[in-house]
């Protein structure tokens, strides 16, 4: 990757690489990192010991264990799996094998979901690569490994300052023999709202390029208009489409909503006959019961051809119970994480359901040993992200009345307290009038935002659901309920609730076709112009998507990288914390290659409100001064 970043360096094309080249241009050499990088990374340290992290709190003293998995792992051989049978016959020969599976598949979500839903998706590339490196040997039976989109490609950008491109290259290029799988929403990419679908084309492709082999595409209202195109571009791009219906409701109680067993099994057909190569089911809430699950797994098998594979998170307690039904009833994969990042908001725990079918011809193949080690790493790491932490530590029953999905629970609960609503029961029990008052709607990102915003306003102006009808006409409702009852988000099942769809509309007309279908496609050369002109170099096709996606984000992530370096090699601890006085850190940037940091003292702020930090760079003493923003 070197050679060829040089090789293609535009300096270098125009021969003209003489040995300012190098002082030039030190990304490229990273090898030799230069006292500019140096320098950066101490200011990024610097900035975070004086001013913090968002969301984090300063410790006194952190606990870092020795975590080392270098050892202990029984490598298997190269076995044939769903990577193999993927990059040898294609799709459909993927689709054959898994229907003929006897073992029930599994796909580990660790290094997205369960993060995103444990700790706001904080986790950094730095602590994924130890297990990046043995994972195709550690388990090579997996299905697939969830490692991108969702809320990945956000969080990166924003609180890691990472390219969420690069991640992908490294886990691509480590676990070529994994099928890499990414979760998508639909026409909303991995964004919070629609994108014209020459946009989401580009997306997938250049996902497609990067690695990704498994589309996990859904809409947060289950409105097959909205994942017609995404599984068209997947198609297209030769990878593999798995058209997904989000579950909510209970089908055991079909008398109480409009999500009964058949409306599943019509979903399911619908997105079978859309050219899904799987079908996905993503119960997003933990709302699926292990009787319900036996229930539709079993149907579904019945009806449809294609392979099911079902996504629960644990938040109410019953998803091993949920999976054991779901695998008797002849489910093909289901999503699991590593245990120790298992549980409550994030996915029911591998090893639990490993366990749970011995004895069972089903049991998924696995090499229990390498899961435990592997487990004692994440395990290990998991400290790091205590700040981010939802606060959930038992499962949460009252999800199955108030249907909210994992990844919300924490998020609404930190969206009240910043207006001043610290009471989180109040807010459940608002997000479930809420959701009555839409009509019941399928709750997940970003039709569940739509909930809680409108939840925390009937709280804020206290409203309740008589109430908003009386006074409802002379209230500004929150953008994401306006865009919402103005079709942007696409269209409920059984439609708008018309009355308050006029109160919050006042007069605006609803759309009623896919958003995307009126959306003017992007012109990609004039929004590189644009981005070029403010990073002031030629954008790479990745940065415009990008862009796109996240204009401002995007901006200052280049931004911090122009500032502070990249802060792929500090160690997490440093990275939000900061360093304490008399600390010395090392920082590996390549193997056998390490600068070692101490912070001697920092000082007390001056009239500008600035601090001198002193540190010690392999011996060298250098100073930096920080802004203290309190
Ligand atoms: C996402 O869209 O990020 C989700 O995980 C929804 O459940
Ligand atoms: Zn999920």
């Amino acid at each position: 990757k070197f050679m060829r970043n040089v090789l293609n360096h535009p300096v270098f094309v125009a021969g003209d690489a003489r040995t300012t080249f190098i002082d030039n241009t030190p990304e490229l050499f990273e090898f030799n990192r230069s006292s500019n990088n140096n320098n950066q990374l101490l200011k990024y340290i610097g900035d975070v010991t004086v001013n913090g992290f968002p969301g984090t709190k300063h410790h006194r003293k952190v606990f870092v264990p020795d975590i080392k998995l270098d050892k202990n792992f029984v490598s298997e051989s190269k076995v044939e799996n769903a990577k193999s049978v993927f990059d040898n016959g294609g799709v459909d020969a993927l689709a054959n094998w898994v229907n003929k599976q006897e073992k029930v598949l599994i796909t580990d979500t660790t290094m997205r979901d369960a993060h995103q839903s444990l700790f706001a998706t904080r986790m950094r590339t730095k602590d994924m690569l130890p297990v990046i490196e043995k994972y195709d040997t550690a388990l090579p039976h997996v299905f697939s490994a969830e490692v991108w989109g969702g809320a990945t490609f956000d969080v990166a950008y924003r609180f890691l300052n990472e390219s969420p491109w690069d991640r992908l290259d490294i886990i691509r290029e480590k676990m070529p023999n994994t099928l890499l799988q990414m979760l998508l929403r639909g026409s909303n990419a991995v964004g919070y709202k629609n994108y014209p679908d020459n946009v989401l084309r580009e997306f997938v492709n250049e996902s497609a390029k990067h690695g990704i082999d498994v589309f996990r595409i859904f809409d947060s209202l289950n409105w097959t208009d909205q994942m017609e195109k995404s599984i068209e571009f997947v198609r297209d791009a030769g990878k593999i489409a798995e058209g997904t219906m989000c579950y909510t409701g209970d089908i055991l109680t079909p008398e109480n909503n409009k999500y009964s067993l058949d409306y599943y099994v019509n979903l399911a057909k619908e997105l079978e006959a859309m050219g899904s190569h799987i079908i996905g089911i993503k119960d997003m809430a933990g709302l699926l019961k292990p009787n319900a699950a036996y229930e539709l797994i079993s149907t579904l098998k019945e009806q449809v051809n294609v392979p099911i594979h079902l996504h629960t998170h644990d938040t109410t307690g019953n998803g091993v119970a949920t999976y054991v039904q779901a695998v008797r009833g002849g489910v093909d994969i289901i999503d699991v994480a590593t245990s120790s990042l298992s549980g409550t908001t994030s996915q029911p725990s591998m090893s639990s359901l490993y366990y749970a079918l011995e004895g069972n011809a089903r049991q998924p193949e696995l090499n229990i040993d390498n899961v435990e080690t592997l487990n004692r790493y994440w395990s290990g790491i998991k400290p790091f992200y205590q700040d981010f932490m939802n606060g959930t530590t038992s499962p949460q029953t009252d999800i199955y009345q108030t249907e909210m999905p994992g990844g919300q629970y924490s998020n609404l609960q930190q969206q009240a307290k910043a207006v001043g609503i610290d009471d989180f029961e109040q807010v459940k029990s608002m997000y479930r009038t809420v959701n009555k008052l839409l009509g019941d709607i399928i709750k997940v990102t970003p039709s569940s935002k739509v909930v809680g915003d409108f939840a925390i306003f009937m709280i804020q102006n206290n409203l309740d659901e008589k109430s908003i009808f009386e006074r409802g006409k002379t209230l500004d409702f929150p953008k994401s309920v306006v865009d919402f009852f103005a079709g942007d988000l696409g269209q409920p099942v059984g439609g708008f609730p018309k009355k308050l769809q006029e109160l919050v509309l006042k007069g605006k007309k609803p759309i009623t076709v896919r958003p995307g279908s009126l959306a003017k496609p992007v012109d990609f050369d004039e929004v590189a112009d644009e981005l070029k002109d403010k990073i002031k170099r030629n954008p790479t096709k990745e940065e415009v998507l990008s862009y796109i996606l996240y204009p401002e984000v995007f901006i200052d992530y280049i931004n911090n990288v122009k500032r502070f370096g990249s802060m792929h090699d500090l160690d997490t601890i440093t990275f939000y914390q900061g360093m304490r006085e008399g600390e010395t850190i090392h920082v590996d940037f390549k193997p056998g290659r390490s600068i070692i940091i101490r912070l001697d003292s920092v000082s007390e702020a001056d009239e500008e409100g600035n601090r001198s930090l002193f540190f010690s760079l392999n011996g060298q003493n250098i100073q930096i001064i920080v802004h203290d923003k309190s």
